[in-house]
């Protein structure tokens, strides 16, 4: 089993290299690649030390499974040459994910639609993974009709260089602005680029992505996504209508039992889900549930998850896991 993690020296990609060494991935040969920039370079993982490459030589070594975590531009050149070469490619990115002939693959919900002949597989967005996860099982139960969340994300999202303009700005230091604006003591309702209809692109995938990978589109959605100057993960305000009225007990007891999610939710003792306890966690944390008084058949709900990982590294490390288990690659 070779596998080959393109993006290796980028934020995600140290995250997957993280959870690959947690979660004990079995693998004979690793290849970390990035751009040739970095080639050449080392770095050390498991206490080995491994050279960096480019990509031309990673196609070369034709890899069983590549994970892709260069951004869109990387992904939608290289991704089809390692398909060529037999590679099966887990893409972190959004450029294939709204492809019709790929498969956008939260593994709780959908991997049993993977089939062999997969080649180029789609991880959806952190901020979409997230809400699906936690949403999957009531989904199942009573049906969504309509959700709108608001978003609360962290700078990593963005990638290392946000992080560092966050703490160069809490640091006193000279700033290399990423975001338009300042953002530590700030709150940006503005998350990638805007689009004609005023919505951002975050915005449209959480819309776009959820109605996907549920197979439903008469799943209404409509999302607001706000950066704020945090760093252990996302969080969510989400307020679901359900075709179907819920007892809020029976939500609870779903949720505890929803695979890959965690609930927290006890007022009382002040536990709810936090960025903080989420940070470097696999799993995705519920909360605050509560029925919207408003209106019928309604909830409310706070759900955070550690970007990086459910959002990203977690699970494309869990569609290569499946992918093995079940002697796809
Ligand atoms: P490199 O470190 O060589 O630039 P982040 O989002 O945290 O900035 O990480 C981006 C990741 O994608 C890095 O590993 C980066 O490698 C890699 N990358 C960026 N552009 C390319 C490219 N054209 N080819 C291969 N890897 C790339
Ligand atoms: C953010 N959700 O937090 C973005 C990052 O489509 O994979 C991931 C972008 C993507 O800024």
């Amino acid at each position: 089993m070779k596998l080959a993690v393109v993006g290796a020296t980028g934020l995600v990609g140290s995250e997957i290299l993280e959870v690959l060494d947690e979660h004990n991935f079995p693998f004979d040969e690793l290849l970390l690649v990035a751009s040739e920039r970095s080639a050449g370079k080392k770095m050390t993982f498991k206490g080995k030390q491994y050279t960096i490459m480019g990509l031309k030589q990673a196609v070369s070594e034709k890899p069983d499974i590549a994970i892709f975590s260069a951004g869109g531009g990387t992904s939608l050149e290289w991704a089809p040459q390692f398909a060529a070469v037999g590679t099966i490619v887990i893409d972190n990115s959004s450029a294939w994910r709204m492809d019709p002939t790929k498969k956008l693959v939260v593994p709780e919900i959908n991997a049993k639609d993977l089939r062999i002949d997969d080649r180029i597989i789609a991880n959806p967005n952190c901020s979409t993974i997230q809400m699906v996860v936690a949403l999957n099982l009531l989904h199942k139960r009573y049906g969504i009709k309509r959700i709108v969340v608001s978003t609360y994300q962290s700078v990593t999202g963005t990638g290392k260089a946000a992080v560092d303009q966050m703490m160069a700005e809490r640091n006193g230091q000279p700033v290399d602005m990423v975001y338009p604006h300042k953002i530590d003591m700030n709150v940006l309702p503005h998350i990638d680029v805007f689009q004609p209809n005023g919505y951002t692109k975050e915005e449209m995938k959480m819309i776009n992505e959820t109605k996907k990978i549920f197979g439903d589109d008469s799943i209404q959605v409509t999302a607001t996504t706000v950066r704020i100057p945090t760093m252990g993960g996302h969080s969510e305000s989400v307020n679901v209508e359900f075709h179907q009225d819920f007892d809020l007990e029976e939500v609870k007891e779903i949720l505890a039992n929803t695979p890959g999610v965690v609930l927290q939710d006890d007022p009382a003792n002040n536990l709810y889900p936090m960025p903080l306890t989420s940070h470097k966690k696999d799993e995705v944390f519920v909360g605050r549930l509560r029925r919207d008084e408003s209106q019928p058949n309604t909830l409310n709900m706070w759900i955070v998850a550690d970007n990086l990982r459910k959002g990203a590294a977690t699970n494309a490390v869990q569609i290569a896991e499946y992918l093995m288990e079940h002697s796809m690659a």
